[in-house]
């Protein structure tokens, strides 16, 4: 079968106008592909044209051959086009589809806190941290030994009662005081110490709007050759200052087994001035207790409850609201 030159030429016009129309209406790229191979690729039809051209005579050729790749750069253009139009759809489509609403509501994800009592407890500690104590903590449950006897309670001191300490039925007891940490530390270590000691402590007491049985404490301890009561009343006056800001403070001579001379300190604060807690330096028969050369080391010491700190920081009128787990309360620290 011969093929006439304008039989061909018009056959790649039919070729070129059918194949421009498919392009133009294909709706996917997979389609495309598809379309590209029938009609540009090696078996496709545009190649079983030029496959005919060998019939035609040498004039006729150059002519009919550059028709031919016009159409060929028409339709590739074509391709080229309709692909980066259906590429455009396509990711348009999928960005629509993404879309993050950023005006909805988020996932509400309920926030912790720190309980007062813990960040009073952080304060406290942080500013002896910086004086260079370190923290030691132990046993809530204790013998009489730790909690009373190496403590210079004498033997029917009234703390040691029934009334106001809770024993267990083995004869041990609950620790009334961190002082244990103390002795048991000082048994275990050689001056100087310099220790904070945070813990629960116990007594038996009735519950009001100023008592719990159970409640906190932190106490530190400094023993070293020459320490005197000039160095107690400087360091508390430097951890005060840092809990309370610039407010006038008091020493008033009290009394504790474990310390002689002793104290309570005050602070001025909102007028009024308020206990926050005690000192001394420490009774040489504590130190006999430890196997401390009382004649060559000295030592203070003070303790604070943690709770009425708290209090008088936040201004909170019950101990109880610490317990009672009360969102409201608790929400506002
Ligand atoms: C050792 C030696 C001495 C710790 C001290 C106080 C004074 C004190 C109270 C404050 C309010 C207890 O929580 S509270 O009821 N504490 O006044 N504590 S001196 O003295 C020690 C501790 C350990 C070996």
């Amino acid at each position: 079968m011969t093929n006439q030159p304008s039989n061909l030429e018009a056959q790649l016009e039919a070729l070129r106008q059918e194949a421009q129309q498919v392009i133009a209406a294909a709706d996917t790229l997979e389609r495309l592909e598809e379309l590209r191979v029938v009609y540009l690729g090696k078996k496709g039809q545009l190649s079983a044209l030029l496959r005919s051209m060998g019939q035609l005579s040498t004039e006729e050729r150059p002519r009919i051959g550059a028709i031919t790749n016009t159409v060929k750069e028409v339709l590739q253009s074509d391709l080229e086009k309709q692909r980066t139009r259906l590429q455009t759809a396509q990711l348009q489509a999928q960005l629509e589809a993404e879309t993050l609403d950023v005006t909805m509501a988020g996932v509400y994800r309920p926030l912790g806190r720190i309980h007062p009592l813990n960040s009073t407890i952080d304060r406290v500690l942080d500013i002896f941290v910086g004086l260079g104590y370190t923290v030691a903590e132990g046993p809530e449950m204790e013998t009489d030994y730790y909690n009373f006897e190496a403590l210079n309670f004498l033997p029917d001191h009234p703390a040691r009662d029934m009334q106001d300490t809770l024993y267990l039925p083995d004869g041990n007891l609950l620790r009334t005081h961190t002082s244990n940490v103390q002795i048991r530390y000082m048994e275990e270590s050689d001056p100087p110490v310099r220790i904070a000691v945070p813990g629960r402590v116990y007594r038996r007491d009735t519950v009001d709007a100023t008592h719990s049985a159970v409640f906190h404490q932190i106490e530190i301890l400094a023993v070293d050759e020459g320490l005197t009561f000039t160095d107690l009343k400087g360091t508390i006056k430097v951890f005060l200052q840092e809990m309370f800001g610039d407010v006038p403070i008091r020493f008033r001579a009290s009394y504790f087994p474990f310390t002689e001379p002793s104290a309570e300190v005050d602070v001025q604060w909102k007028g009024r001035w308020l206990e926050v807690m005690g000192c001394g330096m420490v009774d040489p028969n504590v130190f006999k207790a430890v196997g401390y050369d009382s004649e060559v080391y000295t030592g203070f010491a003070a303790g604070m409850g943690i709770e009425r700190l708290a209090m008088v920081l936040h201004q909170i009128d019950d101990i109880r609201r610490f317990y009672n787990s009360d969102l409201r309360f608790l929400q506002q620290f």
